[in-house]
């Protein structure tokens, strides 16, 4: 098959982009802005695979998107691009309307364009394949076992929330419309190797190498539920092949901690790897923890039930909490050349969403 992935040298686009290379016969064409979360490093690995191509674009620019995929002609559009992080939506919420809700809207004209033109056969097996968030669905009680399943009502919080709902949103009235194919799923909070470092996980792993505090928003104690990147790569691939046309279908790792937990585990890990390692200053990691304003609209608790995906289509994660942590401390001990690069770039580490604007 042919798989237009959009946003695919982020975080989560670069591991499936990855895996589509490494594990399967499909062909791939990038399509990135390569805004300052886009980052072709990590595809090095895939790059010169006759699978893959890049193409630099904005999914805001129709006649751009019209012609990239008229010359590709894919069979699946995979569409991860988008503004991803809920605290700089909360300094500048105008670029998450643009690219979530404007982009995505450019992006189904042009699809739509292009799928209404296939020969029935093609038409029939297209899919639009929109990878959304469990954001979408507001946040839990954090005393009460419920969970977010496939008909929760949507009830955005933040900014970026809300423009991943409207983006869901107009993907499916483009099926009921228009009759476009769609694929949706919303997951949780993604993990892993080659994560941006403005992100929870990567950001206290950063810190703790450089000897910086550890803020933990308010009092730590709001819930997410974890899953590692690869493992959310994977469900992606097996919905496109076997996800049934017109479903929503939620991904979770049914690993819920609270933030200080997870930063608690992040700093047994790291005395773990680089316990044997001479450091300048020998005090435990978790000694770098500090309390900070806590973010506006915070969402208490995040906890995704996945089990339609595991019935229907026989999904199991393949790592636990603890293995797939171990794992992305190590690989960002490891990898320190990958993540100075991004630091060197625009981002620094600073915190953002502080101020309601
Ligand atoms: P990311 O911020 O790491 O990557 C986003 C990518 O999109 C970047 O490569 C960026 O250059 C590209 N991009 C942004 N604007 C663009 C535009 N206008 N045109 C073309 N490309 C553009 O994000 P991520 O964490 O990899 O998330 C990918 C998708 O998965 C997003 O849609 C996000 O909402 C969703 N998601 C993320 C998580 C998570 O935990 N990170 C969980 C569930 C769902
Ligand atoms: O320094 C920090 N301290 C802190 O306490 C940071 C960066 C975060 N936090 C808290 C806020 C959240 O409760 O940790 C939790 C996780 O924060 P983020 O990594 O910013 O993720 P979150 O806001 O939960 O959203 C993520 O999961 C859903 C992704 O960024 C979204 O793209 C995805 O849709």
């Amino acid at each position: 098959m042919k798989i237009l992935v959009t946003g695919g040298a982020g975080f989560i686009g670069s591991a499936v982009i990855r895996h589509l290379i490494l594990h399967t016969e499909h062909e791939v064409c990038n399509l990135d802005k390569l805004t300052y979360a886009g980052n072709l490093n990590s595809l090095t690995l895939v790059s010169q695979s006759p699978r893959y191509q890049f193409v630099h674009a904005d999914i805001c620019d129709l006649s751009h998107l019209t012609h990239v995929i008229e010359a590709f002609q894919p069979d699946v559009v995979m569409h991860l691009a988008a503004e991803s992080h809920v605290d700089r939506s909360i300094d500048g919420p105008a670029v998450f309307l643009e690219t979530n809700v404007m982009g995505t809207f450019l992006l189904l004209q042009a699809t739509c364009a292009y799928w209404k033109a296939l020969p029935q056969r093609r038409r029939e097996a297209f899919r639009f394949h929109h990878i959304s968030t469990d954001e979408v669905y507001g946040d839990l009680p954090p005393e009460k076992e419920v969970l977010f399943t496939e008909s929760s009502p949507y009830d955005p919080s933040s900014p970026y929330a809300a423009s991943k709902a409207s983006s869901d949103h107009l993907v499916r009235a483009w099926r009921r419309t228009y009759g476009l194919p769609i694929l949706l799923t919303n997951c949780s909070n993604n993990y892993g190797a080659y994560q941006f470092p403005e992100k929870l996980i990567p950001h206290m792993i950063i810190n703790a190498l450089e000897g910086r505090p550890l803020p933990l928003y308010g009092n730590g104690l709001q819930v997410r539920d974890w899953l590692e990147v690869e493992d959310h790569a994977r469900a992606l691939c097996l919905v496109l092949e076997r996800g049934k046309e017109g479903e929503t279908y939620n991904i979770g790792g049914h690993n819920e901690r609270t933030n200080r937990q997870v930063v608690e585990e992040v700093c047994a890990c790291l005395e773990e790897v680089r316990g044997g390692e001479k450091r300048q200053n020998s005090n435990p990691y978790r000694d770098l923890i500090t309390y900070v304003v806590d973010r506006p609209g915070h969402d208490l608790r995040y906890a995704v039930d996945a089990s339609k995906l595991e019935r229907e289509l026989g999904w199991v994660p393949a790592e636990t909490f603890e293995s797939g942590l171990r794992k992305t401390v190590q690989w960002y001990c490891e990898n320190e050349v990958w993540w100075r690069q991004v630091l060197e770039g625009t981002y620094i580490l600073e915190r953002k969403g502080r101020e309601l604007s």
